[in-house]
């Protein structure tokens, strides 16, 4: 057996790095419970149960809640988990350089989501997570985006240096394989992030101030989604990271393919960013050959996952032969089930199943026709990010804040998880559930309380939108208690809690050298983009459809 590779040499974690990381969780956790209060709300509204006092608007709780939720609890989430693990596995201790920098992104980052969120709550950009022109926001509020993503780029290059001087280090070295994973995620983002920077800057910033009458909407619209795209596997690609190098250490067991883990990251780099379509499939001004296109696209980037799901199986399915456990499902039993750091992350997994398969539904052109647009989509999302995604995220706080401020998670705070996680699974049965159905009868995403006049059809949804109530008040419930468990693992006894790194069944060698030749898959990652993109985009920018004016709700 191989000792090189991934190889856990026990090493403490530096302390100093550790308050980098806690500082971005805690700004995650704070935008969790802020965003989880108006996600409650809104399942208020929408079964009918609340009127919104003050004179706030829908939209304007709508944007707070997606921007809170999808961008910043994500975002600093993710810069904080990576950076643990690149401080970690590479050097054991970050570049005072690199510290700084990561300090300075965090600043960028901070500055602009308060201004961000200073305007969506004072309703001066009640124009939703996704920002879609012509509705129209304060300018400030394009510009707080503006520094998230800027404060992010700067986070990334962070870890870039980190890479290149440990490369520099350690000539002939297999980069560890967290780290490896942590440089393609940043550098999907890198390039992903471009689309959305050129349509804040060039187009959004100009018109809501004023310089510009009007804005091709077509194009913003485009530049948002090239972006938007790769932003899920930006959630899902350090949840995959856990899945991969943190679970199989967990359970004891081994990762089952240290190559099969980088292939699939390099892929999900190729083909995660030429396949923002498939969320216009439903609009005018595309043609149809490049919408074919992007579809057959998103089918390849469907792949990865299908190769995670197989070298998940493979792990458990191994561990628990080793242990004894026989047949197919033997393994099951063998699991560490009471362990929050396990648990957590495999129901997950698990509902990742039925959470993908609709994301495959969506995808497919004719079905795109009958849910887009409706609460089936929100369904969808709840069960990919705000299940798959944010439960990984949770059962990863649960050793990280201990491992990065020296001290343990007792069983206290393990039974804490255990509870958290299953009121979690039980909220989104209820929520997601009511939302794929209503969805499926042709609930609009979106929308406050209303009865459409005393529609039939629209008084058929409400019994959903209470069970979306009921869900909604379960999730909160496991919003209050993550947010406590969280500052309830800052205040837990001294000790010394080990980073959970898993190592590879095979040896170094067997992982190709090919796999670390970043030129090559930047390379072919921006060949795609061009051969999707170019042609269409080139049809909108000389488009003669008049541009439009603002509209402010
Ligand atoms: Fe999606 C809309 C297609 C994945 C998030 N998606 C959205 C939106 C969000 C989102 C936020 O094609 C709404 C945006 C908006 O506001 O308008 N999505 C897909 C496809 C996939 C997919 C094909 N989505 C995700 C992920 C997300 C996410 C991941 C966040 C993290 N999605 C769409 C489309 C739309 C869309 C259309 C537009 C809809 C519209 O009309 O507006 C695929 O990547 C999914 C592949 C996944 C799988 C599952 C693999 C399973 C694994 C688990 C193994 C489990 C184990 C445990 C080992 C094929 C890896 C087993 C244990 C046992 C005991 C059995
Ligand atoms: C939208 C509830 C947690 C991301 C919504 C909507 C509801 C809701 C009811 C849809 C409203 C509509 O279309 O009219 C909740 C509740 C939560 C929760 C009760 C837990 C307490 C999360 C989490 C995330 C998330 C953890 C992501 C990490 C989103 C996004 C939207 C959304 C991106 C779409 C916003 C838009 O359409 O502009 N949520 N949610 N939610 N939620 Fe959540
Ligand atoms: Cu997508």
């Amino acid at each position: 057996m191989n000792l090189d590779l991934n190889r856990t040499n026990h090493h403490r974690f530096d302390l100093k790095d550790g308050k980098l990381v806690v500082a971005h969780i805690l700004v995650a956790f704070i935008a969790l419970l802020i965003g989880g209060i108006a996600g409650l709300l809104q399942t208020m509204v929408k079964s009918g149960t609340v009127k919104l006092p003050y004179g706030i608007g829908y939209y304007e709780l709508l944007t707070a809640h997606g921007i809170l939720m999808a961008i910043v609890f994500t975002t600093y989430f993710i810069i904080g988990f990576l950076y643990s693990g690149v401080s970690y596995t590479l050097g054991g201790k970050l570049l005072p350089i690199v510290h700084r920098m990561s300090w300075l992104g965090f600043a960028f980052m901070t500055a602009g989501t308060v201004l961000g969120v200073i305007m969506v709550l004072t309703g001066k950009a009640s124009v939703l997570y996704t920002f879609y022109a012509p509705l129209k926001a304060s300018p400030y509020f394009y510009i707080g985006l503006a520094l998230l993503v800027v404060g992010s780029w700067i986070s990334g290059w962070g870890i870039f240096w980190q890479y290149k001087y440990w490369k520099q280090t350690h000539q002939g070295k297999l980069t560890p394989l967290f780290a490896f994973m942590s440089v393609v995620t940043f550098l999907m983002w890198q390039i992903a992030t471009i689309g959305v920077a050129a349509e804040v800057l060039i187009q959004l910033i100009p018109w809501s101030f004023g310089w510009v009458e009007t804005i091709n909407v077509m194009l913003s619209r485009t530049l948002f989604w090239y972006f938007g795209h790769p932003l899920v596997y930006f959630w899902l690609m350090p949840a995959y990271i856990c899945w991969y190098v943190i679970i199989p250490k967990i359970i004891g067991g081994k990762i089952y393919s240290d190559a099969l883990a980088r292939l699939s990251f390099i892929l999900l780099l190729l083909f995660s960013i030429p396949v923002g379509f498939h969320h216009q499939l439903m609009e005018p001004g595309i043609s149809s050959f490049w919408k074919y296109l992007q579809v057959v696209l998103t089918f390849m980037v469907v792949i990865p996952s299908l190769m995670t799901a197989f070298s998940l199986f493979a792990t458990f399915e191994l561990n628990g032969r080793a242990k004894g456990a026989k047949g197919l499902f033997g393994w099951v039993k063998v699991m560490p089930w009471k362990d929050v750091r396990f648990f957590a992350p495999f129901m997950g997994m698990l509902i990742f199943i039925p959470a993908g398969a609709g994301g495959l539904i969506n995808a497919s052109n004719q079905m795109n026709a009958v849910v887009h647009n409706t609460l089936w989509v929100t369904g969808h999302f709840h069960l990919t990010v705000a299940t798959s995604v944010a439960l990984t995220f949770f059962g990863i706080t649960y050793w990280l804040l201990p491992v990065v401020t020296g001290r343990v998670l007792t069983p206290r705070m393990n039974k804490l998880g255990i509870i958290q996680t299953i009121i979690w699974c039980v909220g989104m049965f209820f929520m997601s559930g009511a939302m794929h159905l209503v969805g499926l009868f042709g609930a609009p995403r979106r929308t406050a309380f209303t009865t459409y006049e005393g529609n039939a059809d629209a008084a058929a949804w409400m019994p959903y939108y209470v069970f979306m109530a009921i869900g909604g008040t379960v999730l909160f419930i496991g919003v209050l208690l993550m947010v406590y468990n969280v500052f309830a693992l800052l205040r837990a006894p001294k000790g010394v809690e080990e980073y959970p790194l898993g190592e590879a069944m095979e040896s170094a060698e067997a992982t190709p050298a090919y796999l670390d030749h970043w030129r090559l898959w930047i390379s072919l990652s921006v060949l795609l983009i061009l051969v999707a993109y170019t042609i269409p985009l080139m049809d909108m920018i000389t488009s003669t459809t008049p541009g439009s004016k603002g509209f402010i709700t």
